[in-house]
């Protein structure tokens, strides 16, 4: 998975990519164009008891890519505002940083600040590609009339995006079928992605105060969360000793760090769940979009797996831990025989049967 972070120069952005990424990008600065980057093992106590049962050669978490990229605002120019944020076109979720803890305007206004960057970025993308489209329409000629209807199709869900956006709501707001987003795709609109707003507090700031001023934002706005945390102070803790940090946080009355959240949340938005494979030789976490069947999530390990599958035997993580060994679970009959269409679930065990 992958995870953007944006939002306005100075909202803390960089702060936050320290903090989830364990990293020590220089803030405070004035970010140059290139985006930080990190690959995190995503922590999954699962995962972690699955490797205690099996002791495996090899232990392997499931990632996450953080891109962090420079601030933008109004005024910057939307050549130099869209060259930031096409860094984003290929994140899962995006992290809308908003910096509670020094906004002048307040928060709210910041937010709407930076939503309507991301608007203005879709719909100049929009704006191009249906003059572009409207134009090959027009000449006729050519093209199969396969290729037409693409077009047709084509501009039919960017004529429906673009009068959203016009008026103030994300790309998100348009509820689109699978066929319709794969339409679109590849143009990445930031404001089609799952969004987690982020509120930066300062240290001392209360969350809830903060987070009222977004009440139903996230009810309201498909595919859209928010949550508060210190991103400094997390930094700051991230880079003591888990005895130093635990000390700290008492000292503060704080009861635990809140980034395990962002993940968490971020998963929960994209809609993606793990699946794991566990044996002698590696206990590992993968990572599929939810609603994906055993074939296709065979073929995240190998596309050997897909192609030959034959059936997946599952059963879930919990009744492996309770059975002991996969001979056992046979023996309780916990372990299912599954074909290529069955829906895996979060927290399944797979053990792939195939023929190449
Ligand atoms: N008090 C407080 N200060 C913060 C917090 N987050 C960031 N800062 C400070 O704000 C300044 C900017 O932080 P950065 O993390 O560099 O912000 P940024 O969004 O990456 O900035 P650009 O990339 O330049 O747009 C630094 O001086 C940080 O120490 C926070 O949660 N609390
Ligand atoms: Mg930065």
């Amino acid at each position: 998975m992958q995870i953007g972070i944006a939002g306005l120069p100075g909202a803390g952005k960089t702060t936050l990519f320290n903090a989830l990424a364990h990293q020590h990008a220089s803030v405070g600065g004035y970010a140059g164009a290139e985006p930080n980057l990190a690959v995190v093992k995503v922590p999954d106590e699962r995962l972690d008891r699955l490797s205690a049962l099996f002791q495996p050669v090899k232990h392997t978490p499931a990632e996450v890519r953080f891109v962090d990229v420079a601030g933008v605002a109004g005024g910057m120019g939307q050549d130099s505002s869209a060259a930031v944020l096409a860094h984003l076109r290929t994140v899962d979720v995006l992290l809308q940083v908003i910096g509670a803890f020094q906004s002048d305007r307040g928060p709210r206004a910041d937010f709407e600040d930076f939503s309507l960057e991301l608007q203005l970025a879709d719909l100049s993308q929009i704006e191009k590609r249906v003059d572009r489209l409207e134009k090959e329409l027009r000449l006729g000629a050519k093209g199969t009339p396969a290729e037409r209807a693409a077009k047709e199709r084509e501009l039919g869900v960017l004529g429906r995006l673009r009068p959203v956006l016009e008026a103030g709501q994300p790309a998100r707001s348009v509820a689109l079928d699978a066929d319709e987003h794969k339409t679109i795709a590849s143009f990445g609109f930031l404001t089609l992605k799952p969004t987690l707003i982020v509120l930066n507090l300062a240290d001392e700031q209360s969350g809830a105060e903060v987070l009222s001023e977004f009440g139903g934002l996230a009810a309201d706005v498909p595919l859209t969360g928010v949550l508060a945390l210190p991103g400094k102070l997390e930094m700051e803790l991230g880079e003591l000793s888990p005895e130093d940090a635990a000390e700290f946080m008492e000292a503060l009355g704080v009861s635990g760090s809140e980034l395990g959240s962002v993940t968490t949340e971020a998963y929960r938005l994209a809609e993606l769940i793990s699946f794991f494979t566990a044996g002698d030789d590696e206990c590992r976490a993968w990572t599929i979009r939810r609603g994906t069947n055993a074939q296709d999530a065979a073929g995240e390990i190998h596309s050997d797996l897909a192609r030959g599958f034959i059936r997946a035997e599952v059963i879930r993580w919990d009744k492996l831990l309770e059975a002991g060994s996969e001979a056992a679970a046979k023996k309780h009959g916990w372990v299912r025989q599954e074909g290529k269409a069955y829906i895996v679930a979060d927290g399944d065990v797979l053990h792939v049967l195939f023929n190449v």
